[in-house]
């Protein structure tokens, strides 16, 4: 029975580990981007807030599309354990702040794990990673864009509601 279940495996046990690590991170975003969205409701910023419950469905279809990967090649995919979420914020850019900040850090691991596939000729995988490396661009440049709107327009009179209100763009424009 064991021997039927390796050849089924296409994927280094290595390999695995590394992308069971990215759905770790992936779940990370879903519930960090959820909490951040719950703020931003509380607070009345609520074209944020919409922009953020959506961003946490993606991180979780970001999730999924890993597991599918993993068990398809014959590994197992695992839910993570997922803790020390944060739940308050001093102000809407720091929000936007956190999420550069953990942007970047998913830009990260996503480049070494790719660096990693090529290391050990797993060219499946690469190809795999390929879309959740010009997901990271994307992602990277929405969330900078949000953050120059902070100095673009000021926090001063309606700035809060106005920046607010720039988010709905933001937010479309990340769709189309
Ligand atoms: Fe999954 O793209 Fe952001 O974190």
């Amino acid at each position: 029975m064991k021997e039927v279940v390796n050849k089924k495996r296409s994927l280094l046990k290595e390999t695995e580990e590394l992308l069971n690590k990215q759905i770790e991170m992936e779940g990370r975003s879903s519930a960090a981007y959820l909490s951040m969205a719950s703020w931003c409701e509380m607070r009345g910023y609520l074209k944020s807030a919409e922009f953020l419950y959506e961003h946490s469905e993606e991180e979780r279809m970001h999730m999924l599309k890993l597991f599918h990967y993993i068990n398809d090649a014959g590994g197992h995919a695992r839910q993570p354990e997922i803790s020390g979420i944060k739940h308050d914020f001093d102000t809407l850019k720091e929000v936007f702040e956190d999420i550069l900040g953990h942007e970047i850090a998913v830009t990260r691991s996503i480049n070494s794990l790719v660096d990693h596939c090529l290391g050990v000729k797993d060219y499946a995988t690469f190809n795999f990673l390929q879309w959740y490396v010009m997901e990271q661009r994307e992602e990277e440049t929405i969330a900078r864009r949000a953050l120059e709107l902070f100095d673009i327009i000021g926090i001063d009179g309606i700035g809060l509601w106005t920046i607010d209100q720039e988010m709905a763009k933001l937010h479309q424009e990340s769709e189309g």
